[in-house]
Order: C-alpha cells, then structure tokens, then sequence
C-alpha cells in the first residue's frame, strides 16, 4: 500500500478502513489532506477486492473543519479556484462510504460526514457548522445536505447560530444512522462494512446510485430510476443465486458478477 501522510489506509475483509491523521489539529483539512483521502477511496473504490469504505479519524476528532491558517490567507480568486474539485470528487465514489464520527465533525468535517452514504457515530460525536463564527458560510455542501437530512429548522439553527448537535440528537434529526459507545466505533463501522461487502456489489452500487437519486429528481424520474436498476439486476448471477439460496435455505455466495 502507498504510504499517505495524512491518513492511513488498509483492508480489512473486503473493507477499506481510511483514518485521516492529522492530529496536531485535530484532523483540519487542507489541501494536502483532501488530496490524499481522495486518492485513497478512489482506490477503493477501483479494488475488486473492497466492497466498503469506512472513513474515520480520531477519538477526538473526526475533522475540526477545512484548515483555518490555509484559508485565512485567501482572496476571492483562491478561493475560487481552490480545491472544489477535489471535494467534489467524493460525491463520484461509486461504493458505499461510511463515516466513522467520534469527537468533532465539524465546518468540512461535517461536511465530508453529509457526503458520506451512512454515518455511524460515538457518543462523544459533535456536529456543527460554525463558519458563521469565521464570517464565511458552508462551502463544500453544508447549506444543502444539512436541511436535508436533518430538517430546514435544524439546519438554519446550526447554520446561524453555530450550535452544535450531539451524537443523540444527531441520531434522532436522521443525521447519523447509529449511535455506539467510543471504544465500540471502530468494531460497529467495520461490522456495517462486512456486512455491506459480503453482499452481491452489483445490487449494493445500485442501491447506493438509486438512494442518491432521490436527491437529485422528482419522484417520479426517482421512481423510474428506480426501477430500470432494478429490473438489470435480473441479469446478473447474483441475483439467481440469492433467490436459489433462499429456495434451498442457506446462505448464498455472491460472485459480483
Ligand atoms: N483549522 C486549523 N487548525 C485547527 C482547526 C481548523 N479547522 N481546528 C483546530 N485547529 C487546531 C488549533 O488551532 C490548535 O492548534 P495549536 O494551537 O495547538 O497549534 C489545535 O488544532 C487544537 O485545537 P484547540 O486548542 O482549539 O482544541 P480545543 O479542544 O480547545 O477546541 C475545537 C477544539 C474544534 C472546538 C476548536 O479547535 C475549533 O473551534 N476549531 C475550529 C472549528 C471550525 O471553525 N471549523 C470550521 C472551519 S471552516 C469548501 C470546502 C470546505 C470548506 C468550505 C469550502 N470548498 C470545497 C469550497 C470548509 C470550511 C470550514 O470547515
């Protein structure tokens, strides 16, 4: 495996396991940072032998934001011809990508956890995003995913005041899929992975693209969508293997194919 400087990357059963490591601040991400993690699932994304991403950081942060120092320096042309397109590239990963959250998620971290397909977090997990406290707004989606995953009230709150969410109020807005324990994270956001690599990836791509689409179109181009996917499933030999395991009660052994 390449060796990154900020983060850390291995496979663990069909799992690709990202942990950014930045940790003098608290995982800020500067260009460097953003370069790296893309690099990273966007080798995942290519290996046939991953099926799922987890992307983590550190028992106290997941990310504290964008790199405060880098951006403090900006005019507007920097920042306009900044590294947009290399947050963008996330929203291109075609596997399911997990966000592992303890400590801080905030400004881009939690940014980067909205663009992620499911967010398992710890107790000690804080969301927010505080750029009005900078004089700045949410830039790398923020002001769009944020209402839609947790509510247009919930999102103007956070948003205008910077308050934070806890871990359970997180949980309860529909942020984050699942609340753990900290010393269980690492164990839950794995099992989730196996669980969603052990499954045929044809069907779980799909589901990922179908599930995203729903953002993106009127319910009935969603609906459509939908269910073009789904009848190209029936071309595959997973899907006859998973009905045939079903009929013969037992596991079935999907192929990917
Ligand atoms: N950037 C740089 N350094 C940071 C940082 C950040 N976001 N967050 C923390 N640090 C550094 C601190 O400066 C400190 O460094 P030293 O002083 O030790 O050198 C070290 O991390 C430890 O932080 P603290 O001493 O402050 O630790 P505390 O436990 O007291 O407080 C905190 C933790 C997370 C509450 C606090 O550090 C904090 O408020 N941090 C800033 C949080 C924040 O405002 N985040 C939003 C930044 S704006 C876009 C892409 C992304 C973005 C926008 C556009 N495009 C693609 C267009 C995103 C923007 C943002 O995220």
């Amino acid at each position: 495996m390449t060796a990154y400087r900020y983060l850390r990357l291995e496979v663990v059963e069909r799992v690709g396991v990202i942990q950014m490591n930045r940790p003098q601040v608290l995982n800020a991400i500067n260009d460097e940072l953003m370069q790296e993690l893309v690099s990273a699932l966007r080798r995942c994304d290519a290996d046939p032998e991953i099926g799922a991403i987890i992307i983590g950081g550190s028992e106290k942060a997941f990310a504290a934001g964008a790199d405060i120092g880098a951006m403090a320096q900006y005019g507007f042309v920097e920042a306009f011809t900044g590294n947009i397109i290399d947050w963008q590239a996330i929203r291109e990963i075609r596997k399911p990508v997990i966000a592992a959250v303890s400590g801080y998620a905030l400004g881009g971290g939690c940014e980067l956890a909205l663009m992620c397909d499911l967010v398992v977090a710890s107790e000690t997990a804080q969301f927010g995003l505080p750029e009005v406290t900078l004089g700045i707004m949410p830039g790398a989606g923020g002001t769009q995913r944020l209402p839609r995953a947790v509510s247009k009230a919930k999102a103007m709150d956070m948003c205008l005041t910077a308050r934070r969410m806890d871990a359970r109020e997180a949980e309860h807005a529909g942020l984050v899929s699942r609340v753990v324990p900290p010393e269980d994270l690492h164990d839950a956001a794995l099992e989730i992975g196996k669980t969603i690599a052990g499954k045929s990836l044809p069907s779980v791509m799909m589901i990922k693209e179908a599930i995203n689409q729903a953002y993106e179109s009127s319910l009935n181009d969603g609906l459509r969508f939908e269910r073009r996917l789904f009848h190209s499933l029936f071309a595959t030999e997973d899907q006859k293997e998973g009905m045939r395991a079903f009929e013969e009660r037992r596991l079935p052994v999907f192929r990917n194919r």
